[in-house]
């Protein structure tokens, strides 16, 4: 699946914040078991991923609503086998759940 989330990185590995925190708008492909994040549609199809960024691999992670985080509504968490936890946001309810079950499937 593909499409546009919010994301944040939250932990960089356990009790690690990341350094830089901010929430970015990106192509969000999910295939194979990994997570790969683009600027756009445009940068997938030239297979540029967002600032050369490595694909999260899914495998053993474990895929939660961040009902914790109170800032914005529709945000699930991404934690990987590494530690590091990732936010993400969907636009709404639907999109949400619909990423959190295919993350949590892959
Ligand atoms: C971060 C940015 C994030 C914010 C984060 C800031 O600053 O404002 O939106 O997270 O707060 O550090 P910058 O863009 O300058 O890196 P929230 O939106 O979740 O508040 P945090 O460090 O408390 O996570």
């Amino acid at each position: 699946m593909e499409g546009y989330l919010g994301r944040k990185h939250d932990l960089e590995g356990p009790n690690k914040k990341a350094s830089n925190r901010s929430w970015n708008n990106l192509y969000c492909v999910l295939r194979n078991s990994e997570l790969t994040f683009y600027k756009d549609a445009k940068n997938l199809a030239l297979g540029v991923p967002y600032h050369g960024e490595e694909p999260l691999a899914l495998r053993h992670a474990i895929c939660e609503v961040a009902a914790s985080y109170k800032k914005k509504k529709h945000v699930f968490k991404l934690r990987l086998s590494n530690g590091s936890e990732w936010l993400f946001h969907g636009k709404d309810e639907e999109e949400m759940l619909s990423w959190l079950q295919g993350m949590s499937m892959a």
